[in-house]
Parts: C-alpha cells; sequence; structure tokens
C-alpha cells in the first residue's frame, strides 16, 4: 500500500492545550506522525510519496470561504497583538448569543472554534493546507485505479466541520476526499470513523445527503469529547434520513462489542455498495491511549484491517487520532497490513 506524507505536518506544533484545568502539552504532536511514518518503512507497507498540489477549490467544496480566509489570516491577526503565543478562544456563542462573527480576532477564534484543546500556530495554516492535499493525493491514487491508499494526514480532521475547528482538527481530510471521490463521478461514498472519538465535523458536513454514508463507532458523547454529537437517534436529515449511522459505546468497550459494531457496519456498507470507503482511521481506541477509555489490543488491529478488506471495495485510509506515541505506529500499520494481507 502506498503511504502519503509531507514533513510540513511539523509546521502545526502547539505548546499547549487546555487539559483538566492546566494547560499541558499537546497529545497531538509531531512525534505522532514520526512514529507512524518510521512504522511505515521499518515494516516495509509500500512507497512512500509525497503530496501532489491542488487547488485550493477542492479544499473549499466542503470548507466555507469566510472559515478558510479565518484560518488563513488567524495567527498574524493573533501575533500582532498577542505576540509570539499560541492562539486559544476565550468565548463560545453558546445559547443565548448570536452568531454573528466579530471583527476582533479573539472574538473570531472564539466564533470558529470548539474547544481549548487546539492552539493555532505560526505554521497551522501551512500545516493542513498540506495534510488535505495528502489526503487528496491518496484519494487521487485510488481514482486512478490503486486499490488502497493511506493518507498520513497530521493533524487529523474529523472535528472539524464547514466552519469550525477543535478536537485537534482545521481541515476535514476524510470529508475533503469523500467529496472528492463524487465530484469525479462517484455516486455513492462510505466514511467509516473507526476514532475512539466520534467525527462530528464529518457527520455534520454529509447529515443532510444520501451520496455520501457516515458511520461512526465511537465513545458515547454522555460520558466523552465531542460531547454535543454522536447518539444513536442521529441518523441524518431531509433526504440525508437514513444515510448516518452512529454506534455509541461506553468506556471501557473490549474488543468483543467493539467488533460487533464493526460487524453491522460492514453490513451497512454492503447494502449501500458505495464506489469506494473512506476510513477515517483513529487508533486512540487502544488500551494504552492516554486520553481514551477503549481496551482495544494491538493484535485487534490487525483484525480490523481484515475485516475491512472483506468489503473488496477501493479504500482510502485517513490518519485521525491516536496519542500513545510509543504504540500508535505499530497499532496503525497493523491496520493496514492487515487489510493488505487479507485482500
Ligand atoms: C482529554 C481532552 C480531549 C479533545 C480530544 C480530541 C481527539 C481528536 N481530556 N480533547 S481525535
Ligand atoms: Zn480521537
Amino acid at each position: 500500500m502506498i503511504t502519503v506524507y509531507s514533513d510540513k505536518h511539523r509546521l502545526h506544533s502547539g505548546r499547549g492545550e487546555l487539559n483538566d484545568g492546566q494547560i499541558m502539552p499537546c497529545f497531538e504532536n509531531p512525534n505522532r506522525a514520526d512514529a507512524i511514518l518510521a512504522r511505515v518503512k521499518s515494516e516495509e507497507l509500500g512507497a512512500v510519496i509525497e503530496p501532489v498540489d491542488f487547488p485550493i477549490d477542492a479544499i473549499q467544496r466542503v470548507h466555507s470561504h469566510d472559515y478558510l480566509t479565518f484560518l488563513k489570516n488567524a495567527w498574524d491577526e493573533w501575533e500582532l497583538l498577542h505576540g509570539d503565543i499560541d492562539a486559544f478562544p476565550l468565548i463560545w456563542p453558546v445559547r443565548g448569543l448570536r452568531q454573528v462573527c466579530p471583527e476582533h480576532i479573539d472574538g473570531k477564534i472564539s466564533y470558529y472554534a470548539m474547544d481549548a484543546g487546539t492552539p493555532i500556530t505560526s505554521g497551522t495554516y501551512q500545516a493542513v493546507k498540506s495534510t488535505a492535499k495528502v489526503a487528496l493525493t491518496a484519494q487521487k491514487l485510488i481514482a486512478d485505479g490503486e486499490h488502497s491508499a493511506f493518507a498520513l494526514c497530521r493533524p487529523p480532521g474529523h472535528h472539524a466541520s464547514k466552519d469550525v475547528y477543535g478536537g485537534y482538527c482545521f481541515l476535514n481530510n476524510a470529508a475533503i476526499a469523500a467529496q472528492a471521490f463524487i465530484d469525479q463521478g462517484s455516486k455513492k461514498v462510505v466514511v467509516l470513523d473507526i476514532d475512539y472519538h466520534h467525527g462530528n465535523g464529518t457527520q455534520d458536513i454529509f447529515y443532510d445527503r444520501d451520496d455520501v454514508m457516515f458511520i461512526s463507532i465511537h465513545a458515547d458523547p454522555i460520558m466523552e469529547f465531542p460531547y454535543f454529537l454522536g447518539h444513536a437517534d442521529e441518523k441524518g436529515a431531509g433526504k440525508g434520513m437514513g444515510f448516518t449511522h452512529n454506534f455509541p459505546l461506553p468506556f471501557g468497550t473490549k474488543n468483543k462489542k467493539w467488533f460487533e459494531a464493526l460487524k453491522t457496519a460492514i453490513e451497512l456498507i454492503i447494502d449501500y455498495a458505495p464506489d469506494a470507503v473512506v476510513i477515517s482511521l483513529g487508533v486512540d481506541t487502544f488500551e494504552g491511549d492516554p486520553i481514551s477509555e477503549f481496551k482495544l489490543k494491538t493484535d485487534d488491529y490487525t483484525v480490523i484491517g481484515e475485516n475491512l478488506a472483506k468489503l473488496k471495495l477501493p479504500t482510502l485510509f485517513i490518519m485521525e487520532g491516536g496519542y500513545d506515541v510509543d504504540e500508535i505506529g505499530i497499532n496503525t500499520v497493523n491496520v493496514l497490513s492487515g487489510f493488505e494481507g487479507a485482500e
């Protein structure tokens, strides 16, 4: 399997995030991608290639023009006022307040952010643009006939919606890739999100559509981030009704219950019969993950890959979360080698 990777992820490197009431070192850091790349190489998964350039249009198919303009200028506006310090929001437009975007950078950040765990730094915009191109390059490999490809994206994307960032995500790489399949003629695409956290951004982007089915297996939002989306009764809207499927699972979930949900997800995919599958691949379901409460083991990841291969569909893997840096490479590459071994 070909891996698409760019060193530019390094340009996004926050000094800290607000976690449990304290500013802590970022869980989402460049070491994550370095560890995955090292394992891709040591396991000889396949060629590692650089992303090619894409016009901004493919990103604009998913994200609003105003939001992209905000991301592009946010750091410069922030630094001018506050200096070389990571940018964070301080207020949110919650119930009772108006959703009107302010002009002051502090207000704009608060308008577009969903959490205080996601710093904007000097290189964030460049890094996330490059990561979207990693996803689009891998998507193109599949459009051009590869059976599978791995987009080694960092930072992740599945919490970002049309015009919201947060949960370490800025551009929704999986949604951008799924939309690219549709724009190139695919009639039906599935995004299957197996990250520990619900992919609220992806769900929101495709919620009223029947051409992109969204399926997610994740920690129940009554107990876990992103808290405000990902319940089982969210099924889609309008003509998208019935094309969103959520499998929230409790803290402590082990392989048996997790694989039951995967089996149901796979049956849904078979019934839908898409032209391509995009996997939002998070490995923060791992028992050793520092911010998560599922208990999957290293060998389970190989079985995930084997199960996904049974679909016999063109499959694009997009990297999402996973914060146990010592094991992230092993677990991620296990999914990919499991997929290839079972092909
Ligand atoms: C844990 C804070 C978690 C957001 C997690 C986003 C994961 C993206 N105390 N904050 S895959
Ligand atoms: Zn996650």
